[in-house]
């Protein structure tokens, strides 16, 4: 069979472009060649696709619950009397409790869009409640758009040629494998790759230069780079007259921030922040790769406030990369039918665990996410999902955590079983994906399962409207190329907004910004609180997992902590041994890694492990928000440890 086109779907940077085949019966699944960008290698989730498709793990046939909650004790039943039973239970809780009352739950486990918004059609319709998404990436995009209006930067491409790459709370060689690959490519024509990581991240490690500042004392740091810049004169006078309003007030609040102000914060050596200001001053254009991790934090959204202040300075339009979701033309509504019916109640995703715990919801249904494993708050969430009073479905293509709490599983259709379209939020490129084996066992795609439990409900025909009307609707306008030459399996480029362009109030990057003062927030970045007791717990992307996904190819998560020397010392704890970490929230046992990749201080942990006790980490993780965008803490959230003594 000669090789068809597809899409990597994983909540991920790099949004692959793929040529699958079936050799002999057998699934390959590779890079497509014709894709410069991330042509040459996939990672190590996308080299296991096929073993993912057909392993174990997978949910092949509908379940209803046959043993108590959590649990897997399930009986398989007709697809139809699935659909019948989610479909009265769902009538049910309307009738009594109202459209609020329904949740739908969901998140980027695949980001195509009739896997991930097709099916929100159908709750829309309902008037169910939803969340509003802030899990990831979303105090960030808040955070820019005080500045810069829509919070869109650099593409990959549009990166490529810079003289400096500066990774920012952003462990590229590790979540973005192929833009690290650029990144790579640009030192071999001389460019330099700086990292800002608290860790000596796998990125750090690797990079020209790093500094490694505190946990959440981002702002600190970048105000210390302003300051430098301003007064040694090294910021472009042109383009801050030209492009920017506020100088002044950035200008003055900067200058309380002297160099050894800076270093006693940050804990960053004073020659350092201000090496920092001169690569910025001295090789342009640069390009400040703003992470998702330096943004979940208390202090998250201030800091990317704050650093993506620094390129304006030094001449370059959106001279940031963090995530281009807002910059194309994508008609999102048409596919989620917001304008046939808006969505009803909007809770925080964040601190969900919270209404659960009080039985807000009564019906709620969960696809393309594992919230048991990946929302903050396990606690709160696990004593809430026990209720009686509460039903939920799971429509999954593997079994999770979440099935131990579901009273109806579903099985989902992975991406190589259904049509779909994916829309990156770094490169702007799109292709078909396509369809290239049945679906397994008796799996079905989200728009099947969503157009069944609209009939039993009696929806409107505009809900189950041809998933292809309703893509060529959403990418109409969106597309340079038809939707024909996109149907046809060409590669098109996705409209893009101007980098110089500005979508705030003055129409220019308002340094200073008079949206955030609007907003009640302060209209400078701010330093806020870094400091507490205990040790900052930091955790990040691993390369073998896409957050919980890939655990039947590759086994758990690795139950580990990082301890630097001089604490582990301090705790009586030798490499190997095992420790309890615990905060009021709850607590999880974990294999101390001794070593040097942490300061003192500071502990890591690969992200949404389970501990060898079988408690998750994110029953450590409170359900606190941040002020701005409503984004989680994950990487502010204060632990003790302790040797552990039973398992
Ligand atoms: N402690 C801690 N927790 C975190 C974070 C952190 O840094 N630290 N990060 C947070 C972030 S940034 C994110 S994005 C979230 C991610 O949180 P989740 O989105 O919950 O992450 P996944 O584990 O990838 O879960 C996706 C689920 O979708 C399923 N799935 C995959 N493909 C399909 C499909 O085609 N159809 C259907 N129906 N299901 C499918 C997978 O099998 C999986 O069960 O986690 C957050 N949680
Ligand atoms: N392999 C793999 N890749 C992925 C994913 C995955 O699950 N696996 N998930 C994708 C998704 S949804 C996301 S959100 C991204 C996340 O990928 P990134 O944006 O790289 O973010 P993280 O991995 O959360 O953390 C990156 C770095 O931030 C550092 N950090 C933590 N706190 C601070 C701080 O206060 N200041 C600074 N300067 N740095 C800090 C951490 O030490 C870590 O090294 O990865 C995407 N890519
Ligand atoms: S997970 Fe990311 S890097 Fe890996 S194949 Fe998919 S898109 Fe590419
Ligand atoms: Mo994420």
């Amino acid at each position: 069979m000669a090789a068809l086109k597809s899409v990597c779907p994983r909540d991920c940077y790099d949004t692959c472009h793929l040529a699958v085949s079936l050799d002999g019966g057998e699934l390959r699944v590779a890079p497509d060649p014709g894709f410069a960008f991330t042509a040459g290698f996939l990672c190590p989730r996308g080299a296991v696709e096929a073993r993912r498709v057909f392993s174990a793990g997978r949910v092949l046939f509908p379940y209803r619950r046959a043993g108590g909650k959590p649990g897997r004790s399930f009986e398989r039943v007709e697809w139809g009397s699935a659909l019948d039973e989610v479909a009265s239970r769902l009538k049910e809780v309307l009738e009594e409790h109202g459209p609020g009352a329904v949740l739908h739950l969901e998140y980027a486990g695949n980001m195509g869009l009739l896997t991930w918004y097709y099916p929100q059609r159908l709750w829309n319709w309902l008037g169910a409640a939803r969340t509003d998404y802030s899990i990831c990436s979303k105090s960030g995009h808040e955070a820019l758009s005080l500045h810069y209006g829509l919070s869109y930067g650099r593409t990959p491409e549009e990166a490529e040629g810079s003289r400096l790459f500066v990774f920012w709370g952003f462990n590229a060689s590790v979540s973005s494998p192929h833009l690290w690959a650029a990144a790579l490519r640009g030192r071999r024509r001389g460019s330099v790759i700086a990292a800002v990581d608290p860790r000596r991240s796998e990125t750090a490690l690797k990079s020209d230069f790093a500094v490694h500042p505190r946990p959440g004392t981002d702002v600190a740091l970048a105000y210390g780079v302003i300051n430098y810049l301003i007064s040694e004169g090294l910021y472009d006078e042109d383009f801050v007259e030209r492009y920017t309003v506020g100088f002044e007030e950035l200008r003055r609040e900067a200058s309380r921030w002297s160099l050894s102000r800076v270093s006693g914060v940050t804990g960053v050596g004073e020659k350092d922040v201000a090496r920092l200001a001169e690569l910025y001053a001295e090789l342009k254009p640069s390009t400040t790769f703003i992470g998702f991790g330096v943004q979940k934090g208390v202090n998250g959204a201030e800091a990317v406030r704050a650093v993506s202040l620094i390129p304006a300075l030094v001449g370059q339009h959106r001279g940031f990369y963090y995530s281009n979701s807002r910059r194309w033309l994508v008609d999102l509504a048409a596919v989620t039918g917001e304008r046939h019916a808006p969505p009803g109640r909007v809770v925080s995703q964040v601190a969900l665990a919270e209404l659960v715990e009080r039985g807000e919801f009564k019906f709620i249904y969960v696809y393309n996410m594992n919230p048991l494993l990946t929302l903050p708050g396990q606690g709160k969430l696990r004593r809430g999902l026990s209720r009686s009073d509460v039903f939920v479905v799971l429509h999954d293509t593997h079994w999770n955590e979440t099935a131990d709490y579901a009273d109806v599983v579903l099985p989902a259709a992975t991406y190589l079983e259904k049509d779909d379209v994916v829309i990156p939020y770094a490169h702007g490129y799109v292709a078909m994906s396509r369809k290239v084996i049945e679906p397994l066992g008796e799996s079905r795609s989200e728009v099947w399962v969503t157009c069944e439990l609209a009939r039993r409900l009696g929806a409107p025909e505009w809900v189950c409207r041809d998933p292809l009307d309703v893509l060529r609707e959403a990418l109409g306008g969106a597309l340079e190329g038809s939707f024909e030459d996109l149907l046809a399996g060409k590669t098109l480029r996705l409209k893009a907004r101007r980098l110089d362009e500005y979508q705030t109030p003055s129409g220019r990057i308002e340094l200073y910004s008079r949206r955030a003062l609007e907003l009640g927030f302060s209209p400078l970045p701010v330093q806020g609180e870094y400091d507490g007791e205990g040790f900052v717990l930091l955790n990040s992307a691993t390369p073998l997992y896409t957050h919980t996904q890939f655990r039947d190819v590759y086994g758990p998560i690795p139950a580990v902590v990082h301890v630097n020397p001089v604490d582990a010392e301090r705790l009586g704890v030798r490499d190997g041994d095992l420790v309890e970490l615990y905060n009021e929230h709850g607590s999880v046992v974990v294999k101390a890694q001794v070593t040097e990749l942490v300061p003192p201080g500071v502990l890591w942990s690969p992200r949404q492990l389970v501990g060898l006790d079988g408690s998750p980490q994110n029953s450590l993780v409170p359900t606190e928000t941040q002020r701005i965008g409503g984004g989680p803490v994950f990487n502010s959230t204060r632990v003790f440890a302790r040797p552990a003594r039973v398992i």
